[in-house]
């Protein structure tokens, strides 16, 4: 009887060690998964510097911004607000700026073969205007939502909120192809703005100052920049959402909504 009542707390001693260790194997594989997590973020995540500050109109809810040969176009949105611009990449000085019908809401804008292309938000409707007078040529018509707007000078790359980037026929907004954009092996959501930069896309992930770097042929997250130290954001909206990147001169530029300044910066070499 003592050998089986000893026996038995033997078994039940045991069974609490493994049970303890096996939340210690728990706890340093949470530990690991941790410290790679956070060290490949780390590893792949750029911070800016600022070179310059140039005047942003402080009203102005960014939602496509773009540079062209010392000119910042700017789409703004809301409804009620929305407005397509033009001022000075030196000193900020407004050259041009139309007001929308208040039924739009604008969205990203991009500039291919001397014309702008400007999204809308729900209206399925892209304006295309010339550069120079800001009259509407055209309007193509799409189906879903409308985010951001770039081009890599022959197809036009959209964004719908969604981890999607669709490509496509800048006369008949045909999809060419689409790609799906991953960190890791899963989807990155919620892209807004985009810029072509080389061959990489950047877009800002709507409500954060996080813009991915992604492969244009595969849709990979090549690295993340984080704006964070820039910021103009107080609230939920204000948050940055205009990347323009100048080809002639290799140069990044980013604004927000209602922000005050757009930021010339430095990417340590990018
Ligand atoms: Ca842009």
């Amino acid at each position: 009887m003592i050998l089986i009542c000893k026996f038995l707390s033997f078994i039940l001693s045991l069974r609490g060690f493994l049970s303890r260790s096996k939340n210690c194997v728990y706890a340093l594989l949470f530990l690991v998964f941790f410290f790679n997590c956070f060290n490949s973020f780390a590893q792949e995540t750029v911070t800016p510097r600022i070179v310059k500050k140039i005047p942003h109109d402080s009203n102005a809810f960014t939602q496509g911004f773009i540079v062209d040969k010392g000119v910042f176009y700017e789409s703004t949105g809301l409804y009620g607000n929305s407005s397509l611009r033009k001022y000075n990449a030196y000193s900020g000085k407004l050259i041009r700026k139309i007001s929308l019908d208040d039924k739009f809401f604008a969205e990203g804008l991009t500039l291919l073969n001397d014309k702008l292309y400007q999204l809308t938000w729900k209206s399925g409707i892209i304006f295309v205007y010339d550069k120079m007078t800001f009259e509407i040529e055209k309007i193509l018509r799409y189906s879903g939502e409308g985010w951001g707007l770039t081009n890599n000078d022959k197809y036009l790359v959209m964004s719908d909120g969604t981890n999607t980037l669709k490509f496509r026929d800048p006369k008949t907004l045909r999809i060419i192809r689409s790609i799906a954009v991953t960190h890791n092996g899963l989807p990155v959501k919620n892209l807004n703005e985009l810029e072509f930069v080389g061959n990489e896309i950047w877009a800002n992930i709507w409500k954060s100052d996080l813009v991915a770097c992604i492969n244009s042929d595969t849709g990979r997250l090549v690295r993340w920049i984080d704006f964070t130290s820039i910021s103009e954001k107080n609230g939920n909206e204000d948050v940055l959402n205009g990347i323009a990147y100048d080809k002639e001169k290799d140069k990044i530029f980013v604004t927000g909504k209602f922000w005050n300044s757009i930021y010339e910066v430095s990417l340590n070499g990018l």
